[in-house]
């Protein structure tokens, strides 16, 4: 049976949005560029979580089914040791959840894994406050550089847990841009580095979806022995093409998605 959400679906992404912009000065800029025609609409979020028991990509989703989203496709990222949901809902944005195929990687960095998620209290994961709640655990910076040496998702979710890593412009709902290169021409203009990772425009009119992110900027972390400045989020600008019935392909490409992750890679900063 499922419970009553405390909150509006509407209120728990306004709550995620003023996380991420708090975490992000970069990506309220962002926002501030587009936003002069009143017309930025959100087409995605995305969380990354450990494929851990209790913190897996089903327990994240968790209060987005109460709040009438549905499953809707699966992915897998062979090489990146990743893989993911995709969630929809009649009125809101997509949600993309991925998670680390833990078990995949070297017994040292399954037991510095373990050690920050047996932190966790799991009843709180399923509640709707989660998906905006940081960092769950402690981490020192060793831990940190430990993982980032397997696996930059890895430090990514260490450093920064549940909240969303990126939100996406649908470019669909620009009056000023028609085309995804006008928009990416503007980012970069107004000095904001594209994620080159497979070309600036990840995908094709012929795969039904074209996209684009940013770099993520770097933030001053504290962990809990120093402070260190590393990449954060991202934001994400998406166009979408009709199906044949007319209607705008609503999915993801797992191959776009690939290259979307590298999007906090330090490497390509
Ligand atoms: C998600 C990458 C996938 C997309 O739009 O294809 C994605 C991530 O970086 O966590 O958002
Ligand atoms: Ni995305």
């Amino acid at each position: 049976m499922s419970t009553t959400p405390k909150q509006s679906i509407e209120q728990v992404f306004d709550n995620m949005w003023q996380d991420y912009l708090a975490l992000n000065p970069d990506a309220l800029k962002i926002y501030q560029l587009f936003e002069k025609n009143n017309d930025v609409v959100n087409d995605h979020v995305a969380f990354r979580t450990f494929g851990l028991p209790g913190l897996r990509v089903e327990d994240i989703a968790q209060p987005l089914l109460e709040a009438g989203y549905e499953e809707v496709q699966s992915y897998d990222f062979e090489k990146k040791k990743l893989r993911a949901k995709h969630y929809a809902h009649p009125t809101m944005p997509l949600v993309f959840i991925s998670e680390l195929k833990v078990e995949e990687f070297s017994r040292d960095a399954q037991i510095l894994i373990k050690q920050l998620t047996s932190q966790v209290d799991l009843n709180r994961v399923k509640s709707q406050d989660f998906l905006y709640s940081g960092r769950p655990w402690t981490l020192v910076s060793d831990v940190y550089d430990r993982l980032l040496e397997e696996s930059e998702y890895a430090a990514w979710v260490a450093a920064f847990g549940y909240r969303p890593n990126h939100f996406t412009v649908s470019i669909n709902n620009l009056q000023q841009f028609k085309t995804i290169e006008q928009v990416n021409e503007f980012v970069k203009q107004n000095g904001f580095p594209l994620n080159t990772s497979g070309g600036e425009v990840k995908g094709t009119p012929d795969t039904y979806l074209e996209q684009s992110a940013t770099l993520a900027n770097s933030v001053e972390i504290s962990f809990s022995d120093t402070k260190r400045t590393i990449p954060s989020c991202f934001y994400e600008f998406a166009l979408r093409y009709p199906l044949a019935n007319g209607e705008l392909f609503k999915g993801f490409i797992a191959a776009s998605a690939d290259k979307i992750f590298e999007s906090t890679d330090s490497k390509a900063a």
